[in-house]
C-alpha cells in the first residue's frame, strides 16, 4: 500500500507494545515507534489523546486512526497487510481461529496473572504463583505439542509466527527476571521441551530484531520489582 504511516505509541520494556510490534514485524510492514518515557506517571499528549478510555500502551497509529488495545491490534494487523509467505497469524478454518483466540486469551488471563503475582508478591503466596505459572506452561506445552509438528514448524501457528506467539512471546522476554524474582527456574529445555523449542525459535525468528536487549530488560524488570515489592 502507498504512502502508508504506522507508529506504534510503546513503551520499549512492555510485553504489551511488543506483541503488537511482534504483529506488525512477522508480517514485515514497516513502522515507527514513539516511545513513551513514563507511561504510568507522565503520559504523553499523544498517549492520553489517542487511548483516552484507557490511556495505555501500545496504541497502533494507521494513518492516523488510533487503535488501542494489543489483542485487538494483533487482528487489525493481520486483516489489513498481506504476510510475505501469504500466512496469517489467525488461521483461515473457523474453529482453528477461535482457538488461536482461546489460548491468545489463557496466556493473557491465566498466565500472566500468575506472572504479575510473581513479580508483586512474595512468601506463599508468590510460591502458589510460581506453581501456577508452571502448570500454565504444562498446559502450553500440551499445546504446542499437538500444533507443532518438527522443528522446522516450532510455532503455535505451525511454521510462521501466529497469534498465539504474538500474544505470548512477550511474556517470555520476562521469563529470566521471573526465575530471578520468584527463586525457581522454568527449565524449559529439560521440562517443557517444546516450549524450549519454540523459545529458541522465537529468538532467532523475524520478530527477534524487535526485541530488547536481555540485560537491559532483566535490569529493568529487577528494578520494578524493587520499585513494587520492596525487601
Ligand atoms: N489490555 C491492554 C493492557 C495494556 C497495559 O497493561 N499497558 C500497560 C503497559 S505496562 C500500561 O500502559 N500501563 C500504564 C497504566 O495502566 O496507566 C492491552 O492488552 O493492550
Amino acid at each position: 500500500m502507498a504512502s502508508e504511516e504506522v507508529k506504534v505509541v510503546t513503551f520499549w520494556a512492555s510485553p504489551y507494545g511488543l506483541r503488537a510490534e511482534f504483529a506488525l514485524s512477522a508480517k514485515g510492514v514497516p513502522y515507527e515507534r514513539l516511545l513513551e518515557v513514563d507511561h504510568w506517571y507522565n503520559k504523553s499528549k499523544i498517549l492520553v489523546e489517542s487511548n483516552p478510555v484507557y490511556k495505555q500502551i501500545p496504541v497502533l497509529l494507521h494513518n492516523g486512526k488510533p487503535l488501542p488495545e494489543s489483542l485487538l491490534i494483533i487482528e487489525y494487523v493481520d486483516d489489513v497487510w498481506p504476510s510475505p509467505h501469504g500466512k496469517h497469524l489467525l488461521p483461515p478454518d473457523p474453529y482453528d481461529r477461535a482457538m488461536a483466540r482461546f489460548w491468545s486469551d489463557f496466556a493473557e488471563k491465566k498466565l500472566n496473572s500468575a506472572l504479575k503475582s510473581i513479580l508483586l508478591t512474595k512468601g506463599d503466596t508468590q510460591k502458589a504463583a510460581v506453581e501456577e505459572a508452571l502448570s500454565c506452561i504444562s498446559t502450553l506445552e500440551g499445546v504446542l505439542e499437538k500444533a507443532s509438528s518438527s522443528k522446522d514448524a516450532p510455532f503455535f501457528g505451525g511454521d510462521h509466527l501466529g497469534m498465539i506467539d504474538c500474544v505470548l512471546g512477550p511474556f517470555s522476554l520476562w521469563f529470566p527476571a521471573y526465575e530471578i524474582i520468584g527463586d525457581f527456574k522454568f527449565d524449559l529445555e529439560e521440562n517443557y521441551p517444546h516450549m524450549h523449542t519454540w523459545y529458541q525459535a522465537l529468538r532467532t525468528s523475524s520478530v527477534a530484531a524487535c526485541m530488547p536487549d536481555s540485560d537491559k530488560l532483566l535490569e529493568f524488570v529487577l528494578g520494578l520489582r524493587k520499585m513494587l515489592c520492596p525487601e
